[in-house]
Parts: C-alpha cells; sequence; structure tokens
C-alpha cells in the first residue's frame, strides 16, 4: 500500500505536453510543526497531506481510506468525462521493463488507420517513452510522478485537460511501472489491463494478485523469448485464472507480431461496444 510505503509524499505530479512541451507543475506548498519542534515545509496535493499528517498522528490506517475515497470519486468524475466524449480508457499497467510502451507503440502504428488513439504516459521521471510515443504521430501527455510509485485519478484529470482527446477515440493509459500500488487506484478507466512478460517468472499472479484480480486482460508477453528463459505459461495461466476467474489472457510477442491479432481484435470490439465509429 502507498501510504505503508510512503512513496507519494510529494508526488504532486509534472504534467508535459509533448505539443508544446510545456511543463504544468501541480504544488501546494505546507508546513509542518512535528512534536520535537521540527518544523518542515513540503509540497503535494491536499490528498498526499492528508497521508503525511496520518504518519504524523499515526492515524495512517483510516487516512488511507479517505485517500482511496479520494481518489474514487474523481475517478468517478473521471469516468464520466469520457462517457460524455464516448472515449474508451485503458490503464496499462506491469512491472518495469515488462514492455507496456513497446506494445503501445506497435498497437498505434498498426492500428492507426482505423483507430483515433491518445496516451497518457506515466513514470517517475524523464519524457522518453512520450517521445518514442509522438514518434507515431499521435497526441501524449507525460506525467512524471516524482517519488509516487502509481497515477491517480487527480494527475489523469489534469492530464486529460492537456491531451485533450477527441470524442470517439481510445485513451491508453501507461501506468507507471509497478505491479502493486497502481492497482489500487481506480482512474476512471473502462477496464484494466495487466502486462506480464515471460522474464518475470510465472508465479507473479500469485505473488502479486491483488493487480491480477483488478484486471479484466492479462497480456503475456515477449513470448518469442520463450525457448530461452524457465517459464511455464500453462502453470502461469492457472494461477492467473486461480486468482481471477474471469481474466481473459492473450499470448503475444511485440517484437515479432506474434499474437496481436487477438488483442487488436478485443481492443477493436472494446471500441465497437461503445458505438465508437471504426
Ligand atoms: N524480446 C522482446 N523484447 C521486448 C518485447 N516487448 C518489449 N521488449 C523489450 O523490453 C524492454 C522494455 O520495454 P518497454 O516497452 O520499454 O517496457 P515498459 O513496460 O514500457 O517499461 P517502463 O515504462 O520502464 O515500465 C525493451 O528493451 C524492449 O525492446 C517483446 O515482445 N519481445
Ligand atoms: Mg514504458
Amino acid at each position: 500500500m502507498c501510504v505503508t510505503c510512503g512513496c507519494s509524499d510529494d508526488a504532486e505530479g509534472k504534467i508535459t505536453n509533448l505539443e508544446t512541451s510545456e511543463a504544468n507543475h501541480h504544488h501546494d506548498h505546507h508546513t509542518h510543526t512535528l512534536p520535537d519542534g521540527t518544523v518542515f515545509t513540503h509540497s503535494h496535493h491536499h490528498d498526499k497531506a492528508s497521508h503525511v499528517h496520518a504518519k504524523i498522528h499515526g492515524t495512517t490506517i483510516s487516512l488511507e481510506q479517505d485517500i482511496l475515497a479520494k481518489n474514487n470519486l474523481l475517478a468517478t468524475q473521471n469516468r464520466g468525462w469520457f462517457k460524455g466524449r464516448n472515449i474508451l480508457a485503458l490503464n496499462l499497467m506491469s512491472s518495469p521493463g515488462a514492455g507496456k510502451t513497446t506494445l503501445l507503440t506497435r498497437t498505434i502504428n498498426e492500428l492507426k488507420q482505423q483507430l483515433t488513439i491518445s496516451v497518457i504516459e506515466g513514470d517517475q521521471e524523464t519524457t522518453n517513452d512520450a517521445q518514442k510515443i509522438k514518434e507515431t504521430g499521435c497526441k501524449v501527455v507525460q506525467i512524471n510522478t516524482g517519488t509516487g510509485c502509481h497515477l491517480d485519478a487527480s494527475m489523469i484529470e489534469r492530464g486529460l485537460q492537456q491531451l485533450n482527446p477527441p470524442l470517439n477515440s481510445v485513451v491508453m493509459i501507461e501506468n507507471v511501472g509497478n505491479l502493486v500500488c497502481p492497482a489500487l487506484f481506480d482512474l476512471g478507466e473502462q477496464a484494466k489491463v495487466v502486462i506480464l512478460s515471460v522474464t518475470e517468472g510465472e508465479d507473479k499472479p500469485i505473488k502479486y494478485p491483488h493487480i491480477f484480480r483488478a484486471s479484466e486482460m492479462m497480456i503475456l508477453t515477449k513470448i518469442d523469448l520463450l525457448p530461452y528463459v524457465q517459464f511455464d505459461v500453462e502453470r502461469c495461466i492457472e494461477y492467473a485464472k486461480q486468482v481471477n476467474p474471469h481474466i481473459q489472457i492473450f499470448q503475444v510477442s511485440a517484437m515479432t507480431g506474434a499474437g496481436l491479432d487477438s488483442w487488436y481484435k478485443w481492443l477493436t470490439q472494446k471500441v465497437g461496444s461503445l458505438s465508437i465509429p471504426v
């Protein structure tokens, strides 16, 4: 849990619009005086402020609930925002380096004649991933979370103002690489998709069950590497179904293109179910 690991004490988020290259910081400077007289000033969201106050006053658990409740409220607003514009929003989550950006760039390039896709990129630092997405020609905004290990609904709300995605389109949100905290934060997306690569070990679904339980789909990627790694695909699928019997599973390689047709079909069907013109 983020409140326990304290990852987002100062995660106010920096948003960079790749069209204008303008960076927007969201600061809320704030001073604390601790019981021993120590004074410190820092900046963060109000919900994150609750988080620090919680630690100071030893009431972490109840305030953790407050943080998630506030996030859920903003996520509901985002969901309405997407619905009003007939936008399909997906939240792509995985551990660092599993292959989210590679899958996204290939998907955009191969579906750009059929679908209008824009992207919100989440990383602690750099605009590297947003630059890669920009090369595909689609709209992209980078959110840097600093010490934060996940995106939250408030960051998405501000990111969407910058991104300004068109009506009847798809917004792909690439979350910060992390198999733990992103599972807790509803962003207002229509579905969460977890990406697992075959270099990570087949036991990840049972070791990190929350993210697999929260996801509608698991994309098992880098299957081109199966000849070189010890990875039991059947067992991995069994584990994923054990924590989430409804999870859909696709096996793909974003390198060779193997299996991507099933993912594209799923995506276009989702888009069709919203009556977004294809
Ligand atoms: N062999 C192989 N390599 C892949 C595949 N997909 C991605 N990679 C490689 O895996 C590495 C990480 O890929 P990224 O797409 O940057 O992963 P990511 O999940 O976006 O990483 P973060 O944003 O840092 O969390 C890169 O070196 C990619 O070339 C794949 O299907 N097969
Ligand atoms: Mg990436």
